[in-house]
């Protein structure tokens, strides 16, 4: 599959072929981009931190967050910024669950995340505020997988909001305590926690994108067919292919 030229790939798949073509990449084909952009996709329920956690990430207010309505993320969008050098692009995403849009316009905001990483993702930042990870987030992950394949997790760090209200010291104690979210960690990348309220707090970006670097030092950047497509389908086609998979 991996090798299949693009001009074959046809939107018309069996499910088998479908699964198969969702494989990720193998770690032999770990693809690197050419320049030094950064790629990171936050993920996660409305109301996590996920755009506050994409201000913190660029250092400014990019994009809008808080508690009011018009301040509801509806559309997957991409602020970019230079950090240390290096071009970090963010692509802040719709909550899953508890938010307004239909299951159709999730997957079509899904599909526009998709678009928007193209190529490949460095890391997927899968947003929980701390000491809130319930049976949804569990959830989020399987429908993760679903659409990137089980490698995808090799890109996921769990990141934690709500630093302000933690004792970082105490985190490794708190996660091992916890099995749910000690298993995911360890089927993750690991775990980073954020403070939100201290944009200037630049000291925990910068330990973010240690952990980002050695994973694309050992991954490469994520990508996969789904990605192939989401470069040649249009897309609207392309978040209808996506909602038979999240509704699976
Ligand atoms: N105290 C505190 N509040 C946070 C933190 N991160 C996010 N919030 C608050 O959580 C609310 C939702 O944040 P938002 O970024 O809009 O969540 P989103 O829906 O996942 O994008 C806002 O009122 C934020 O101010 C944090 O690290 N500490
Ligand atoms: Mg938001």
């Amino acid at each position: 599959m991996l090798g299949m030229k693009l001009s074959c790939v046809t939107p018309l798949k069996t499910g088998r072929q479908r699964t198969m073509a969702l494989r990720h990449r193998t770690n032999n084909a770990a693809p690197q981009q050419n320049n030094d952009n950064i790629n990171i996709v936050l993920l996660g329920k409305k109301g996590v931190g996920k755009s506050s956690s994409g201000n913190t990430i660029l250092g400014e207010e990019r994009f809008k967050c808080g508690r009011s309505l018009s301040a509801v993320t509806q559309e997957s969008t991409v602020q970019r910024s230079v950090i240390g050098g290096r071009s970090v692009s963010v692509i802040d995403t719709p909550g899953f669950f508890c938010t307004n849009l239909s299951q159709e316009k999730l997957s079509r905001e899904f599909a526009r995340s998709v678009f928007l990483s193209s190529p490949g993702v460095h890391a997927f930042l899968f947003v929980v505020p701390f000491g809130r990870f319930t049976k949804q987030e569990e959830e989020i992950l399987e429908k993760v997988k679903k659409v990137f394949g089980k490698d995808v997790l090799k890109h996921v760090i769990l990141l934690f909001t709500y630093g302000d209200e933690c004792i970082r010291e105490r985190m490794d104690e708190e996660i091992d305590g916890n099995d749910v979210v000690r298993r995911v960690v360890q089927s993750c990348q690991g775990y980073h926690v954020l403070n939100n309220k201290d944009l200037t707090d630049r000291q925990q970006v910068s330990d973010l994108l240690m952990k980002i670097d050695s994973i694309e030092r050992n991954q490469g950047y994520y990508t996969n067919e789904v990605y192939e497509w989401a470069q040649k389908w249009p897309l609207e086609q392309y978040g209808k292919y996506l909602k038979t998979i999240l509704m699976k």
